[in-house]
């Protein structure tokens, strides 16, 4: 494993955490690429059960360096919240690092999000309202603070001065709001946030270069869902960055030619917060039925996931679009119940059947999905460690979704615990 990347291949909420967390065992530098506390990450090992936002997995790992890269958007005030919590279960937070380059989600980021999101009414997007895409409009239009100004007291006094100003008139123009605290206030604030993380914040450039010089595993830790990706998800249904290999990439500070696998991380079904079109949707009770067995309510937000059957047309195109070259199956043991199973290989529209995953979100609400039916197990799968111990229509259903993907099969999640994985290494 020398320089992988691991991806969330549907919409988010496949399990990164869990298989992130594993893989962390085998690296020796994990990296957050992009996005923000939008991300939400379940991990569960021996020292107990914590939600991460923004530290990367391999932070349980004393042996392993943990960088926030520059691709990311950190709200310090979560972040700071978050490294109380795992001081407080003894986790040493002595090789995190972050990125002098990662932008600030300030507190009028988070004030237009939720602004923004009322101001689009029924079309409102579902976002997490942490202030992510207002946070990456900033650094698109070049007005963004970031981590590294927070480490001088000049800079961050000019740069605020004339951001604030401006965020302010945004908001009253257009919300007849204010941003939340005085520029001194702020000003005070974030210079203070920086104290607190100066230790941390790096520039990780040599970091990285020497890792990749000396061949060091790592690990690469992708944020949101390939169909979340702002130019391949279905837009504008979708996050504020690029979630697929070349965004994380891009937001490693890994060359592309660099990377050695894409590992992609697919749940047995399909979920999906906020809204936008999803084909395979299950509204039915047992859409609620799966809810509940899968637990899907949101890490960030608490809110309840909508859930459908694996849409394979779906989860082809985001192993083409990222170059996947192993799928991590999560959640298999939650379909244990389930009396048949279906798994969507085509999409109908129009009397005519799409060669390909289409763009426009009229059409992917539209189409009808042409669907496989496979008999479900009835069996508890949670204790199963190899493929020949799943029951045979378990076997035929993670094969055929293997094939349908056009990936081979990794691994395959059958519960929470680290143990609870089928290996086909
Ligand atoms: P935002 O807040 O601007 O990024 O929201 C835009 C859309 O992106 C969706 N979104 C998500 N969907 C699923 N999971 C998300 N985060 C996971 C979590 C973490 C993960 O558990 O919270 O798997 O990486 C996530 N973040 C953003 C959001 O619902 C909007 O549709
Ligand atoms: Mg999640």
């Amino acid at each position: 494993m020398p320089v992988v990347a691991v991806l969330g291949a549907q919409w988010g909420d496949e399990g990164k955490g869990r298989v992130v967390d594993l893989l962390a065992t085998k690296a020796k530098m994990v990296i957050r690429a992009a996005g923000g506390s939008n991300a939400g990450h379940t991990v569960i090992n021996h020292l107990g059960t914590f939600k991460l936002h923004l530290t990367p997995a391999g932070i349980f790992d004393a042996n392993v360096v943990n960088i926030i890269g520059a691709g990311t958007v950190i709200d310090p005030a979560v972040l700071m919240k978050e490294l109380q919590a795992l001081r407080e279960a003894n986790v040493s937070l002595d090789q995190l690092y972050i990125s002098d380059r990662a932008h600030v989600v300030m507190p009028y980021h988070v004030s237009l999000d939720a602004l923004e999101e009322k101001d689009r009414g029924a079309n409102e997007i579902g976002t997490t309202k942490r202030g992510i895409g207002p946070a990456y409009v900033d650094k698109a239009s070049r007005m963004g603070i970031r981590m590294g100004d927070l480490l001088h007291e000049e800079t961050l006094l000019s740069r605020l001065t004339s951001v604030l100003e401006y965020k302010g008139r945004v908001l009253n123009k257009m919300y007849g709001a204010q941003p939340s605290a005085s520029l001194h206030d702020m000003y005070l604030q974030y210079l203070e946030f920086g104290r607190q993380l100066e230790a941390h914040i790096v520039p990780i450039h040599t970091m990285v270069q020497d890792a990749l010089r000396r061949d060091i595993p790592i690990l690469i830790e992708g944020n949101q869902g390939a169909l979340l990706d702002v130019d391949y998800g279905t837009f504008p249904y979708v996050t504020s960055t690029a979630t697929g290999s070349a965004g994380a990439c891009q937001g490693a500070g890994i060359p592309p030619m660099r990377l050695n696998g894409v590992v992609g991380i697919y749940k047995a079904y399909t979920t999906r917060v906020g809204g936008g079109p999803f084909p395979t949707e299950l509204t039915d009770e047992l859409g609620e039925y799966i809810r509940q067995a899968g637990h899907e309510f949101g890490t960030t937000t608490g809110r309840p996931r909508r859930v459908g059957w694996f849409d394979a047309v779906a989860a082809r195109y985001a192993a083409e679009i990222n170059g996947i070259s192993s799928i991590a199956l999560t959640k298999l043991d939650v379909l244990d119940d389930v009396e048949t199973l279906k798994i969507c290989t085509g999409y109908r529209w129009n009397d005519t059947e799409l060669d390909s995953f289409p763009s426009s979100i009229s059409v992917l609400s539209q189409v009808e999905p042409i669907y496989e039916e496979y008999p479900g197990w009835k069996t508890n799968t949670s204790h199963a460690r190899t493929l020949d111990e799943l029951p045979e229509a378990a076997q035929r259903y993670v094969r055929r979704l293997s094939q349908l993907v056009g990936v081979r099969l990794g691994m395959i999640s059958v519960g929470p615990s680290r143990e609870q994985m089928v290996s086909l290494q």
